[in-house]
């Protein structure tokens, strides 16, 4: 996270660095800070909250009366969509609206990050070097992986590793009680009660026990951080035991992750792009589009050692990071497939980059 979020993920404060990342082109950051410590943000990036001039970042009165009415017309609700009586007891008894949920969610970055520095928090060296060891330890289970769902071991490893540093920082709300938070508040309620109700459904099915669905203040899951949708859409029980277990069956997390980037367009015969250079006369503003990557060596980039781009047929683009220390890279699918994970240039080219050391251990 952004850091200065006190506290967010970075992933953000997701939700707020996707408003901030309508921001500039260059920007900004963060996405995904989870792993430094910060929880993490949702895979699956909840909207923006509605822009309002007037609307500052004041923290909404969180009645417990009104809350309380809200949660059993709610509870009503999950009932009539077949939720067992007891798996209502269970996640909602007891629960409050959090006020440091609204406040993680409202906080803006006190300041935002360079990419450098970005990758100095998501791809320290210490994450390298766990990356590979558990690359290395897992070789088995990560090429049947990678056969099945066709994603190379690499980028599985280094999704787990920007998102939860392994599995090691997963977020300590209780989703039900975070994601109920954000649904009672209202900026973005009916957002964040498809996402609660698709919650109550995955206790409802003996996935998880409400004591144990863990994750960040916005609701992202277990060590893939899934938003209870892509928990639905993307989560896998690899270990056959009845439960798609992303909160600590490694296999199911492991497996879950592959499959997102499967079915939203990965292709394991390709990279995700490099860092590239330019030709000293070329000039840059001329440069923009989808082109092959014979048609941009034509053009004067260069791989940034200077040699010439690969010879195959990949459609590339630009993307263009200013700041103290401009840089270029070009990137092909499967960087566009990781932002379906995360809507965040610095999110997609820090997995890219992790995971192109990962490859060089
Ligand atoms: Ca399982």
């Amino acid at each position: 996270m952004v850091s200065g979020i006190s506290g967010l993920s970075g992933h953000r404060s997701l939700a707020r660095s996707i408003r901030t990342l309508a921001v500039v082109g260059a920007i900004l950051l963060l996405a995904s800070c989870s792993a430094t410590g910060n929880e993490p943000a949702p895979s699956s990036t909840p909207p923006p909250p509605p822009a309002s001039p007037t609307a500052g970042n004041a923290i909404p009165d969180l009645d417990p009366n009104r809350f309380r009415v809200w949660l059993a017309e709610l509870r009503q609700e999950a009932a009539s969509q077949g939720i067992r009586p007891a798996v209502l007891d269970d996640t909602l008894n007891g629960i409050r609206p959090l006020r440091r949920v609204i406040e993680l969610d409202r906080s803006q970055p006190e300041f935002t990050l360079t990419f450098d520095q970005y990758l100095g928090r998501t791809v320290p060296a210490a994450r390298v070097a766990r990356g590979r060891q558990l690359l290395a330890e897992n070789r088995t289970l990560l090429g049947e992986i990678s056969a099945a769902y066709k994603v190379q071991p690499r980028f599985i490893v280094a999704l787990w590793g920007i998102e939860t540093d392994f599995g090691r920082v997963t977020g300590g709300f209780n989703v039900v009680e975070a994601l109920a938070t954000l649904a009672f508040e209202g900026r973005r309620a009916n957002y964040f009660r498809t996402e609660l109700m698709l919650a109550l459904q995955i206790v409802n099915d003996g996935h998880i026990s409400a004591k144990d669905m863990r994750g960040s203040w916005a609701g992202a899951m277990g060590q893939s951080q899934f938003m209870p949708s892509s928990f639905v859409n993307y989560a896998l029980d690899y270990d056959r035991d009845g439960r798609r277990d992303i909160w600590s069956t490694r296999s199911d997390v492991l497996a879950s992750i592959a499959n997102y980037l499967n079915q939203v367009g990965w292709r394991d015969d390709q990279t995700w792009g490099r860092e590239v250079k330019f030709d000293e006369q070329v000039d840059r503003s001329t440069l923009s589009g989808s082109r092959s990557l014979a048609e941009w060596g034509k053009l004067g980039v260069r791989r940034i050692d200077g040699g010439p781009l690969p010879r195959r047929p990949v459609i590339a683009s630009l993307v263009t990071l200013d700041g103290p220390r401009p840089r270029t890279f070009l990137v092909y699918d499967n960087y566009r497939a990781i932002l379906k994970w995360n809507r965040s240039t610095f999110f997609a080219l820090a997995v890219g980059l992790l995971a192109d050391q990962l490859d060089g251990g």
